[in-house]
């Protein structure tokens, strides 16, 4: 964590090394500062250049520091940024790979700025739920113009620099250098050593033609965007300071935003989740220098919507898939369904008709396992029995080729068992991709007694290039997600029983922020799929009591918008939930059969039986080693279930109540007669947590 300094002719270069993306962290901004005074004070030195080591110029301020007195210790990020530029001799930024956050800032301070083609330049910091807290909303609308600047500011997207150096005016990059970077751009700085006066952005006018007009048209469709992460409009405020305010009093009201944000709780949650995805992608016992087997070749078995939706992602990445099915009609289907997908997109402007016809290029079918032996990886998508699971893994065995990797996509069959169809175990993995296969973001790697480690960190790293956030799961029903959700089904019932519509609760479940509520989600999904796994359960766990609820719906044949009606009634080929007077009158009989007489529940006891309960089953997913940490059951839960980014995930959310406060409101849980006592015991984990004062994440 430093910044090298050498001297190169008369122009002093300091390269910020603080790997893998050269995070501002203190000691790399100490360093740099102290380099900066070396080169005041060396009279041979006419200029200096600040480049980055590696594959960034720099990733911004170091994101693992906030929080604590290291974010803001001096030389702070402001500092540092004031002592560039008011150097007395031309200090040059030499960009390259990567410039985000504080090291475009630190940039923006330089008197010069040249950049290699390619870059990516951005201010994400909206994605952390801050917003540039060194003077990036003071200077990049004053190098770039106000337009441009406050899009990348409140997107946070990166944008190639020979994009920016084309927007007429700009000032953002001096130069863009084709050839070797270090050398253009140390004749760059040569050249300007002597030009006067230095020319600083700050200096610089941050206009607009009709400002108050465009920021009020800007204030409404980015709070129309943004209705629970205060950071958007927060940077359109800053932004709008740099019109409207001299650049020192902007710098101020900039800092007060800054600060304001990084105590929001969204703010945590969203730099949370930002750590969450990366970790996910780490297995405690696979080290990262694992050898990966190559995959070249991907077969999928069925071609159903699911199978379909995972031949999908492999085409998307560039990889030849060939899709096997036992009819020729289900093939033909599959094909159909995969190839109506593109177009749709083709349609929608989101897909190139090249590229649709690219992807289709790379899709061939067959009937014979034959034709798929020499594939790298085969997964199966079949129908979720085990006897047709071990039909299927037995042909694999017997084809495919040796180092072949055999993926099941079971949702919840015990993957150890279906490795024992062959005589491969440690090549046998289970991928649970989510429907529609295509869309979802998650992907349960589910790990076997026997898998390979070399399997899981191919598959790891597989995941990463069809776009998926993986997530390690070991073996047990429903793995993590499904798990979890189950338990979270299961309050969904019980408050039914006790008095709730299924509106009620979807409207509480929707309004803390689930995508669609327990109820919408069933009417989706189909409500027979949860019928299906609660006649197993009865079988397996007598005990366990679920509300009857969801079985009469179902023998009514209301399985959701497949089937027209669910719990809601749905207009003919329509989507709109419609609170259904059949299903209030079976609920009103359903508790008068029990008993029951109903009473008003709250959201906030809704929200926290449905969440809490997910939090419970979790704390015990971990003990058993199933999850590896708790921000990887954030992950699965805000890529895969639809749990609102801005609350970090069912066990950031917990972290925020207080795991204390959680405790007690599951002992008042467990102390409803019409609930699950036994279920509502806080996990030992949890109750150790709380002992002792600690927190999940
Ligand atoms: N701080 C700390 N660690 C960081 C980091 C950062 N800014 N950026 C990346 N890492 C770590 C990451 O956790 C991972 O660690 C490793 O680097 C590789 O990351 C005042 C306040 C730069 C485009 O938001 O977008 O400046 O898991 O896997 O795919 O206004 O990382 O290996 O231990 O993502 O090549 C603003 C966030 C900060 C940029 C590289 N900057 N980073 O992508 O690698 S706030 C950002 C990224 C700020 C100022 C404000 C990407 C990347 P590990 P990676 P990548």
């Amino acid at each position: 964590m430093t910044a090298i300094y050498e001297v190169r002719g008369s122009v002093a270069v300091i390269t910020l090394s603080n790997p893998p993306v050269n995070g501002l962290a203190y000691e790399t901004r100490k360093a740099a500062a102290a380099a900066i005074e070396q080169a005041e004070n060396d009279a041979a030195v006419k200029a200096l250049l600040i480049t980055g080591a590696g594959k960034a110029f720099s990733g911004g301020a170091d994101i693992k520091e906030f929080g604590s007195p290291l974010a803001l210790a001096e030389p702070n990020l402001l500092s540092l940024i004031a002592l560039v530029e008011a150097c007395s001799k031309p200090v040059v930024a030499a960009i390259h790979s990567v410039c985000m956050g504080g090291g475009l800032e630190l940039a923006l301070g330089c008197h010069y700025r040249v950049v290699a083609p390619g870059s990516k330049i951005a201010l994400p910091e909206v994605k952390l739920g801050l917003l540039p807290g060194a003077g990036g909303t003071q200077r990049l609308p004053r190098a770039l113009g106000v337009e441009p600047a406050l899009n990348m500011i409140v997107s946070g997207e990166p944008v190639n620099a020979e994009v920016l150096a084309q927007v007429p005016g700009q000032k953002l990059f001096d130069r863009v250098l084709t050839g070797d970077l270090l050398a253009e751009a140390l004749a760059f700085a040569e050249a300007v050593a002597d030009k006067r006066p230095l020319p600083r952005v700050r200096d610089l006018k941050a206009q607009h033609a009709k400002p108050e007009a465009f920021f009020q048209f800007a204030r409404n469709s980015v709070g129309a965007m943004s209705k629970n992460f205060p950071a958007p409009l927060r940077c359109l405020e800053a932004v709008a300071a740099a019109v409207n305010m001299r650049f020192d009093e902007g710098i101020r009201n900039e800092r007060e935003g800054f600060a304001a944000l990084m105590v929001t709780p969204e703010s945590k949650a969203l730099r949370h989740a930002f750590f969450a995805e990366r970790a996910a992608s780490k297995i405690a016992d696979v080290p990262d220098s694992t050898p990966l087997r190559p995959i070249a070749k991907v077969a999928v078995i069925g071609a159903g919507t699911m199978g379909g939706g995972i031949a999908m992602n492999f085409l998307n990445a560039g990889l030849p898939v060939t899709l096997l099915e036992t009819q020729q009609a289900a093939l033909d289907r599959g094909v159909a369904t995969i190839s109506k997908n593109y177009e749709a997109q083709v349609k929608k402007g989101k897909l190139k008709e090249d590229k649709y016809q690219q992807r289709m290029a790379l899709l061939s079918t067959t009937l014979a396992y034959a034709e798929i032996a020499d594939a790298d990886l085969v997964i199966e998508a079949v129908f979720e029995e085990m006897a047709v699971k071990e039909a299927v893994f037995k042909q694999l065995d017997a084809v495919m080729k040796p180092g072949a990797i055999l993926a099941s996509n079971t949702s919840t069959l015990d993957l150890n068992k279906i490795a024992g169809f062959t005589r491969r175990p440690q090549d046998v993995v289970g991928l649970h991709f989510f429907s529609p296969a295509n869309v979802m973001r998650l992907l349960e790697v589910v790990r076997g007694a026997a898998t390979a480690k070399d399997v899981l960190a191919t598959v790891m790293a597989l995941a990463k290039k069809i776009r998926k956030t993986a997530v390690v799961s070991g073996v047990c029903d429903g793995f993590i997600g499904n798990r979890m959700i189950e338990q979270y089904s299961r309050q969904a019932g019980f408050l039914l029983d006790e008095g709730c519509s299924p509106a009620q609760v979807d409207r509480a479940a929707e309004k803390f922020g689930f995508a669609m509520g327990p109820f919408r989600m069933g009417d989706l999904a189909g409500n027979d799929i949860g019928w299906a796994i609660r006649k197993r359960r009865y079988q397996e766990k007598p005990g366990l009591r679920y509300s009857k609820s969801a079985d009469l719906l179902c023998e009514l044949g209301r399985f959701g918008q497949k089937t027209g009606a669910g719990w809601y009634d749905y207009a003919p080929g329509k989507r709109d939930a419609i609170p259904s007077e059949l299903v209030a009158k079976m609920l009103d009989q359903h508790r008068a059969a029990l008993g029951i007489t109903p009473r008003q529940i709250g959201d906030e006891e809704i929200v926290h039986r449905l969440v809490f309960s997910l939090v419970n089953e979790a704390a015990h997913l971990l003990e058993e080693g199933i999850a590896q940490r708790a921000s990887d059951v954030d992950m699965v839960y805000l890529s895969g279930y639809g749990f609102p980014l801005w609350r970090g995930g069912p066990m950031c959310y917990a972290d925020t109540l207080g795991l204390f406060n959680v405790q007690q409101a599951m002992k008042r849980f467990a102390r409803n007669p019409l609930d699950d006592g036994e279920f509502w015991q806080p996990a030992p984990l949890l109750a150790r947590l709380v002992a002792e004062g600690k927190s999940f994440t």
